[in-house]
């Protein structure tokens, strides 16, 4: 079994999409381990997306990401990295696989409904950053 880490964004909980995410994670096979409704400051936001920090579009990114609550997860499943991005579809919802989650409820590349760590050693440190060892075991 592996660990990945998951957000349901400002965007979706905002138009009460949380509950149909969620109902969708578990259909994909996935165990919530851990769960939190949490509205993030700018800088905590800033904080997680450190690795964007000199793209152009970190400002947008972390200004939308501190707009609203968002659903905090740890989700596991066997090779639950890969599966949660493939659950997810592609970065763009106009670019995303049919039957995926950005492709069914998000509304742009930036609202783009969900978020997942792209990588094991990703998933290591995002889940270390808002989750205490406790919560994860
Ligand atoms: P992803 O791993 O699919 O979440 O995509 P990235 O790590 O490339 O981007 C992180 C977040 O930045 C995306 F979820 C949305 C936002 N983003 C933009 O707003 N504009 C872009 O051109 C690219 C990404």
């Amino acid at each position: 079994m592996e660990k990945t880490f998951a957000i349901i964004k400002p965007d979706a909980v905002e138009r009460r999409l949380a509950g149909k995410i969620l109902a969708r994670i578990e259909e994909a096979g996935f165990i919530v381990r851990a769960m939190r409704l949490q509205h993030l400051t700018k800088r905590e936001a800033e904080g997680f997306y450190a690795v964007h920090r000199e793209r152009p579009f970190f400002g947008e990114l972390t200004t939308f990401m501190s707009s609203g609550p968002c659903v905090l997860l740890a989700l596991e499943a066997p090779d639950a990295v890969k599966r949660w991005r493939d659950t997810m579809g592609a970065t763009d919802p106009a670019k995303a696989a049919a039957g995926t989650l950005r492709r069914d409820f998000g509304e742009s590349i930036g609202r783009n409904a969900t978020h997942g760590s792209d990588a094991p050693e990703t998933a290591a440190f995002e889940l270390g950053y808002f989750f205490r060892g406790m919560e994860l075991i």
